[in-house]
């Protein structure tokens, strides 16, 4: 297996995060620049977008019963982060092609849901927040980065409460009404459907008030971020027609392993639908690991904060949360949502690399792009795979990618391209036997 070979010979014996040593193994596959990110903390940055992101959420729900937990290390276990929340044996999030590994016993969370655990065991309000970042390998571009930023809220009721209907009555209405146009076919009376079930061990009447209080306190959330957001374009001089309409969104069917039943809210914004949230009804299954058994139930949800950031505060790529330059950094105060003035385009540079690969290669795409972005950093924007075919008489795969490397703050020289790209190739040669074309 060539996939393990590459990890195993890449890293050695030990490595360290936060003081604490870790013996690497076969399934180590995190690179020295991710376990550098974990010591940023951007989320609690108070003049970083992030941060200044976070406090408007957490301002919004000030007094309505949540605890805030803002200091959870990324370091985990596969149970925290998958196990507890009911995740097949077999499902894709676990392999080291989609998570950071230091080795088979800790990993990088790869979602707030990973404390989920833990607080509704320490929670002592009806529900709680948490802000933190998450790790995940994936595909290079403007939106997508390996490390991002999460808020998981969730809020829980009690079966033996005799008055939990009155009080949940309450408690939806103690929601602030908006003027959010909202689509959603399942609000009536088909809150869960055998495609998207009720849990057992709840009433109808139950699941039924859980979900359109887990929907309200969303709008809500999506309702504050965004007025804020087009204040803030009015007060810098945009008179763009989409200022003035009333803010569209619809709920669409979702499924995760440890809610149900489950959906994610769109968010209409410029022309189209963005993908903001997903969030359901508590499986049992969560609840009985953290000691709570039968008797709470209730709703819980994951927004993804960088690319709502990137939209409210006009931020064309998502590398540039990770800035360390002051031209960046100085820009935004506690707050307040402010637009980004860019300061500075400069030109790109694109590159291809070519290879067949060897017959039975475990090659993933995620490798290619780990190994492009261990090589060249925050200068690479982004990468595709741009041609793969397969040679009908050899039977060899050949793949080509496309690379375009691009700086925040300087013009490239050809130089150190070069010196990038022959890194990418001797790293593919040596770990993945490819054949540079
Ligand atoms: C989850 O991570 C679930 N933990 C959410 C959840 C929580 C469901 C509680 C139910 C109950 P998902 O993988 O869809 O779900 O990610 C949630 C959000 O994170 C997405 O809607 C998106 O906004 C954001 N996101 C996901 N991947 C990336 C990425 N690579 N870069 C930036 N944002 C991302
Ligand atoms: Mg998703």
């Amino acid at each position: 297996n060539r996939s393990k070979r590459f990890y195993s010979s890449k890293f050695p014996s030990e490595i360290e995060l936060d003081g604490q040593t870790f013996k690497t193994d076969e399934w180590t596959n995190v690179p020295p620049y991710i376990l550098e990110l974990t010591k940023r903390q951007l989320h609690q940055d108070v003049n970083h977008p992030i941060g200044i992101l976070k406090e408007l959420v957490e301002t919004t729900f000030k007094d309505m019963g949540y605890t805030y937990y803002n200091d959870f290390k990324p370091l985990v276990t596969p149970f925290q982060n998958f196990d507890v929340l009911g995740f097949p044996q077999d499902h894709p999030g676990r392999s080291k092609s989609d998570t950071y590994y230091l080795n088979k016993d800790y990993l990088l969370r790869t979602h707030t849901s990973a404390h989920e655990h833990e607080c509704f065991q320490e929670c002592k309000t009806p529900g709680y927040f948490i802000t933190a970042d998450v790790y995940r390998r994936d595909e290079v571009d403007r939106t997508h980065y390996p490390a991002f930023h999460q808020l998981e809220g969730a809020r829980l009721w009690s079966q033996e409460d005799e008055d939990w209907e009155l009080q949940m009555l309450k408690d939806i209405a103690a929601i602030p009404q908006t003027d959010i146009i909202v689509e959603d076919p399942f609000r009536e009376n088909k809150t869960f459907n055998s495609e998207n079930p009720k849990q057992d061990y709840m009433t109808d009447r139950q699941c039924e008030l859980a979900s359109l209080h887990l929907k309200k306190t969303i709008e809500y959330l999506v309702n504050q971020v965004f007025e804020n957001a087009r204040i803030s374009a009015k007060l810098a001089g945009s008179t763009e027609e989409y200022l003035n309409e009333p803010l569209k969104v619809r709920w669409v069917e979702a499924y995760f392993p440890w809610t149900s039943p489950s959906w994610e809210i769109e968010v209409w914004w410029k022309g189209e639908w963005l993908e903001c949230c997903g969030c359901g009804v508590v499986q049992n299954q969560v609840l009985r690991n953290s000691n709570l058994g039968e008797h709470k139930f209730g709703w819980a949800f994951g927004i993804g904060l960088d690319r709502i950031a990137m939209l409210l505060f006009g931020i064309p790529d998502i590398r540039l949360f990770w800035s360390l330059d002051e031209r960046f950094k100085n820009q935004f105060v506690q707050g307040r949502i402010s637009t980004f003035a860019p300061y500075s385009k400069y030109p790109g540079i694109k590159r291809d690399v070519s290879f067949w690969l060897p017959p039975d290669s475990q090659l993933h795409v995620n490798d290619v792009m780990e190994i492009i972005r261990s090589k060249g950093g925050d200068l690479i924007e982004n990468v595709t795979l741009i041609d793969e075919f397969l040679h009908p008489k050899t039977k060899k795969t050949s793949q080509c990618y496309r690379i375009n490397y691009q700086s925040m703050d300087r013009n490239l020289t050809r130089e150190e391209i070069n010196k990038i790209q022959e890194g990418v190739e001797q790293e593919l040669i040596e770990n993945f036997n490819v054949k540079i074309r």
